[in-house]
């Protein structure tokens, strides 16, 4: 059995409706496959995304799990991994657009990897019907499965991050699903709705540790929001439950009708390290970013910022 499957800690929409998708993909090719997770579920997997009557499949007395084999999406460095993964070696796939450990995979012949720096993991999934020729198995649903990943993971195809072949796989879902282009609004408002119901929860589902070594402190908070307002005005309850990491943080508050970012901190240090990679000041605890960055085009950034110092 091969068991699809993807972060430890929380999964978002690209890697909840990427493994569905791929799992009900290589059903049809006649594998033996299941899709799992133990990680909890972040708030782009919102009210519009559980509505839809498509879920992972659950972990019963007839999973079994140590003789599985794994396709592991959406993320590349392996103690991220859904805890369901113990052994390297029995990992076959990993599909993921967070760049930095490409070369950490290279020995292991045993693994087909596909690491590309794309909007999304979902966009590689629409690829894979293409390629096998299974369009005809993308449902309304699963089609809206896959553009709610891609729009979620390229800020509405408008990230810096953004390829060609997200557009094309976007503008394809659409019509193959025969989806109303304001469904994006739709999503993103169900999203927002979640996170305002629950400030906390859509924080703590959503963030970094372990940012180390990359010109940046070690916990890194995102959400991504239609409007930023309701939210700014909880910016104390923000920065008490971003000290509760008691660690130096920073929070990336990605808005997506005014394009912005708006970095957050209240730390000397994290302040100091952002307006010298951004050559902009903090106002208070804010520093707004022009155009919206995404957490990992901002690790990517303090990466490259570090190495060439
Ligand atoms: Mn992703």
């Amino acid at each position: 059995m091969i068991i699809i499957t993807s972060g430890k800690r929380y999964i978002d929409i690209d890697a909840y409706s990427g493994i569905i998708a791929y799992t009900h993909l290589l059903k049809s090719l006649g594998k033996d496959v299941t899709s799992i997770s133990t990680a909890k579920f972040n708030e782009s997997i919102c009210p519009v995304i559980k509505d839809i009557n498509l879920s992972l499949d659950t972990i019963d007395k007839n999973t079994t799990i140590n003789n599985a084999e794994f396709i592991i999406l959406d993320v590349s460095s392996p103690e991220m991994f859904d805890k369901i993964v113990k052994d390297n070696n029995k990992i076959i796939e990993i599909i993921d657009h967070h760049t930095g450990y490409e070369s950490y995979w290279k020995s292991y012949s045993n693994i087909n990897l596909e690491i590309e720096f794309i909007g999304s993991v979902c966009t590689i999934i629409f690829e894979k019907y293409q390629k096998y020729n299974k369009l005809d198995l993308l449902t309304p649903d699963i089609c809206k499965l896959l553009l709610a990943g891609i729009l979620d993971n390229t800020l509405n195809l408008k990230a810096n991050i953004t390829t060609q072949r997200d557009i094309e796989a976007c503008n394809n879902l659409y019509k193959i699903g025969k989806i109303d282009k304001s469904w994006a609004d739709t999503y993103f408002l169900s999203c927002q709705k979640l996170i305002e119901k629950d400030l906390e929860t859509s924080i703590k589902n959503d963030v970094k540790i372990k940012c180390k070594d990359k010109y940046l402190p070690d916990v890194f908070g995102q959400l991504l929001v239609l409007n930023k307002d309701s939210i700014l005005e909880k910016e104390d309850e923000i920065i008490k439950i971003m000290n509760s990491y008691n660690e130096p943080w920073v929070f990336n508050l990605v808005c997506l009708d005014d394009g912005k970012s708006y970095i957050i901190s209240n730390d000397d240090t994290t302040k100091k390290q952002m307006e010298t990679l951004f050559n902009k000041k903090f106002k208070n605890n804010i520093l707004i970013l022009d155009h919206f960055l995404l957490r990992k085009e901002i690790m990517k950034k303090a990466y490259n910022f570090k190495n060439s110092q």
